[in-house]
């Protein structure tokens, strides 16, 4: 069937209500191509997308936010994207894609604007092979600001994937559930590869979106729910939707927004998921300075919440590690070279380097893990202890017998 270009240029109003504050965690701009053209190597040209009738789509929808995603058209060029975000007023974040060359200043600028993470895309339609090692360089250096990593893959690459996937640092988000291929099932072998490489690795996110493309049944989506379903069911803290709009490449229908909408409640029945996937979860990846965090000024208390954890995972997967008395044998041989399978930042290596268990704390470390690095130095609680009080082992000692006085 032939390519259908013009997306849905009057949605019907939703019958959901999303949740006050909900984003819309994936959709596209594109161009205008008279102000912001394609790029020469794209493998499609759509019709133009631009900001202000997305902006007039989610407001439409009964949403207040977005999170923008670079298309494969705009190649590493992101003006159209920078552009709808410096319009947005606060209200899209973006994931760009750049090349491995691209400047510190060049990431830093498109941090300014907006940008919270960058996108791999492995759909052969769609893009030139990338080099893994280019892609692991790239996830390398966007750690310092804090981005997360966007992976687009079919579900037939997921097994050739698997090594690579699983050794980014951080946040890793997968689009449209990794495209399981939707007449196997979910009791599937490939989809349940799926929810057990979710399970064994917490940093990875995924976006139960696009059942317009998962889908074989046209515009009744009933064959998509039950994927989107349980991975809302087993991972309500790592979900995330998205329209997807403006839905390039689609051939057997172009979706009505609003019926994507009413999908929502199917998928996720219940207002504590319903929040989780459209407010908690993308607020916690995009706008974290402003997710709600109701105890964060509890005076002189570093409060261990999802933030936290999110900020420490690559400290504390390394202080899990050492468990294995391999692991803490191949730590003390090169901690530097530990720091860096973990993708600790410069402050969590300074910290460690230190034996600094208060700063740990405050870079996210949880106390639980901590424990089996302050193992390794053969510290003990009182040690400890006299570290998170200030004082010497012996004060921290008698103040101890005191209390017990
Ligand atoms: C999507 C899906 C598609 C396209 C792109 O970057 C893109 O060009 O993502 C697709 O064709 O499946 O998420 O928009």
């Amino acid at each position: 069937m032939d390519e259908l270009k013009q997306f849905c240029k009057s949605p019907r109003k939703p019958r959901f209500t999303p949740p006050e504050g909900a984003v819309d965690a994936h959709c596209h701009v594109f161009g205008p191509a008279a102000i912001f053209p394609f790029a020469p190597s794209r493998k499609y040209t759509p019709v133009d997308a631009p900001k202000e009738t997305l902006f007039a789509l989610r407001d439409h929808l009964g949403f207040v936010r977005n999170v923008i995603v670079q298309a494969t058209c705009h190649g590493t060029d992101n003006s159209a994207l920078v552009d709808a975000l410096q319009a947005s007023e606060g209200r899209a974040r973006g994931v760009a894609v750049v090349d491995v060359d691209v400047s510190d200043s060049g990431l830093e600028a498109l941090h300014r604007a907006g940008v919270r993470g960058v996108r791999f895309n492995f759909l052969k339609r769609l893009v030139d092979d990338t080099p893994p090692e280019i892609y692991a360089a790239i996830a390398a250096r966007i750690r310092r600001l804090g981005w997360h990593v966007n992976v687009y893959f079919e579900g037939d690459d997921l097994e050739r994937l698997v090594p690579f996937l699983t050794t980014l640092p951080g946040v890793v988000v997968i689009d449209h559930m990794g495209r399981p291929d939707v007449a196997a099932g979910v009791e599937g072998a490939n989809f349940r590869r799926f929810l057990a490489l979710l399970e064994a690795h917490d940093n990875l996110w995924v976006k139960v979106s696009c059942p317009e493309r998962l889908g074989q049944k046209g515009r009744d989506y009933s064959d998509v729910i039950p994927f989107a379903r349980t991975l809302v069911e087993r991972f309500p803290d790592r979900v995330l939707w998205g329209t997807d709009w403006p839905h390039p490449n689609m051939h057997s229908h172009m979706p009505d927004d609003g019926d994507l909408v009413d999908v929502i409640p199917e998928i996720a029945p219940t207002l504590a998921q319903q929040q989780a996937l459209l407010v908690d979860n993308p607020m916690r990846l995009y706008w974290e300075d402003q997710a709600m965090n109701p105890h964060i000024n509890i005076p002189g208390t570093t409060i261990f919440d999802g933030r936290m954890a999110m900020k420490g995972y690559g400290l504390n997967k390394m202080c899990y590690s050492f468990n294995k008395a391999g692991a803490r044998a191949e730590y003390l041989a090169d901690p530097e070279a530990y720091f860096e399978r973990f993708g600790l930042t410069e402050a969590q290596k300074q910290a460690c380097r230190e034996k600094d268990v208060l700063a740990m704390i405050r870079e996210g470390g949880n106390i639980y893990y901590l424990a089996k690095f302050a193992g390794i130095y053969k510290l003990n609680m009182q040690d400890i202890g006299a570290q998170q009080t200030g004082s010497t082992v012996d004060e921290f000692k008698e103040k101890l017998r005191k209390a017990g006085d």
